[in-house]
């Protein structure tokens, strides 16, 4: 079903609670048979179910099978003035699959660049002979470039298509060196490295560009043949793009050398519709430890059954590409969609899983991020961990007050006052509840 081209669709958003739809969610306790889901040995087979849903219904289909080789390209162990050891990595991923019957098969590959900030005194990157224990980490997508999340004039400008923001950070569609530092509110490396964890990062357009390219450049490019191989509707959106770049970075930090983190400490974050992106990424690639959404909205932790802000229908006639088609069938028909966001962020579990709205983003509905991470309690509970609890140790009936964080259990919650953005105030509630988790000492 397709939708209107947006500029013939008058759309007015709802954010009158009175005017949410009646909606029954999909229960994630329950199979696709009609069996419930009774014990922690029946969890897996339905969290498969659920991640097949998702894959058919949402984001599309990639390879399961990934080939990526790194190289470290710049050390400086003196950045943000001796705090950190700041090493840059082409991280080259190839064709996934080449037919070794077909000469006429040729690899292609994309390079994309990481950025990893390591606290100077924790990690072995610091050469230290004792080579202290490695550190946890946080690793994210950025919007604008790696050069973008600090003003050290070393960093490498990413070459990739970049949105043009019509002012000094870019030229057309090229990042220019204007942009240094410019998202450096968002990616607080050396708060982040002071309370003794690592920040990954890398430019999402390093991966794919973020238009409507017919999946023409970035990583789909490098697997025309898969992507050809799958029923029409299953082919993978810039978001299924994005996550499968995301385990490709964390297979290069595995196999980098002296990098000076522990790799089985890693919880990915993103923010908006790289927050989205997290959320699927920490869905289907286990070795996160941690998942972290913020200000995801629709499409990543906002229920979409309940149409507030931003809607399925709305979404997909903005940005065509980040959804599979499949995705399309659920334009104003959010009920008949199989799965809901609660179990998207279900399939974290057991892993802990924060998620961040704030007061003035209704465009995300951070009412419907609330009830979905309440929603995604009877998993966790299943499995014998707490879920979202309030202060008292209950489950909320309301979402905590603005700059409060219900984090207690093994789903977190916080709603920061302000706007759409990740600010200074969520890495706090996030390194807070990570500390509980990350933190061996
Ligand atoms: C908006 C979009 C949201 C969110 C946001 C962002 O335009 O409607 O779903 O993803 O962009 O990524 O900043």
């Amino acid at each position: 079903i397709a939708s209107p081209p947006a500029a013939a669709q008058k759309f007015e958003p709802n954010y009158d609670e009175a005017k949410v739809p009646a909606y029954q969610l999909p229960d994630p306790l329950v199979m696709e048979s009609g069996d419930p889901v009774t014990t922690a040995e029946q969890w897996p087979a339905r969290r498969a179910e659920i991640i097949e849903l998702f894959t058919q219904h949402v984001f599309g289909r990639m390879p399961e099978h990934r080939r990526v080789e790194s190289k470290v390209v710049r050390r400086d162990a003196n950045a943000n003035d001796g705090q950190t050891v700041r090493t840059e990595l082409s991280v080259i991923v190839k064709s996934p699959q080449l037919d070794p019957s077909n000469p006429g098969d040729i690899e292609k590959s994309i390079e994309i660049h990481v950025l990893v900030d390591v606290p100077h005194s924790r990690g072995a990157a610091n050469g230290d002979a004792a080579k202290p224990a490695a550190v946890p980490a946080f690793l994210g997508l950025n919007f604008q470039g790696n050069h973008t999340v600090t003003s050290d004039p070393n960093v490498r400008i990413t070459p990739s298509w970049v949105r043009d923001r019509r002012d000094d950070s870019t030229e057309g569609n090229r990042a220019v060196a204007g942009g240094r530092g410019v998202a450096a509110s968002r990616w607080p490396s050396e708060m982040i490295n002071q309370r003794g964890y690592a920040l990954i990062t890398a430019y999402y357009g390093d991966i794919d560009p973020d238009t409507d390219d017919g999946f023409q450049n970035g990583i789909h490019g490098l697997m025309p043949e898969f992507i050809a191989s799958l029923p029409p509707e299953e082919r993978p959106g810039s978001i299924a793009g994005w996550t499968y770049g995301i385990s490709c970075i964390l297979d290069a930090i595995e196999k980098t050398p002296n990098l000076g983190i522990d790799v089985s400490r890693v919880g990915v974050i993103g923010h908006s519709r790289l927050g989205k992106t997290a959320l699927w990424a920490g869905a289907i690639d286990p070795r996160f430890a941690l998942v972290i959404s913020n200000d995801s909205g629709c499409g990543g932790a906002a229920l979409s059954r309940r149409a507030v802000g931003e809607t399925v229908g709305r979404i997909n006639a903005s940005f065509p590409h980040w959804f599979c088609d499949g995705f399309e069938h659920y334009n104003q028909n959010e009920n008949a969609l199989p799965v809901d966001s609660h179990e998207l962020i279900a399939l974290a579990a057991p892993r802990p899983i924060a998620v961040g709205s704030a007061t003035d983003d209704k465009w995300a509905d951070p009412r419907g991020e609330f009830l979905a991470a309440r929603a995604a309690s009877p998993v966790y509970e299943l499995l014998g961990l707490p879920g979202l609890l309030d202060d008292e140790g209950q489950t909320p009936s309301e979402p905590p007050q603005p700059d409060h964080a219900y984090s207690s259990g093994a789903i977190s919650y916080h709603l920061r006052a302000g706007g759409h953005d990740l600010a200074k105030e969520d890495w706090q509630c996030y390194l807070d509840f990570a500390d509980r988790f990350l933190q061996q000492d």
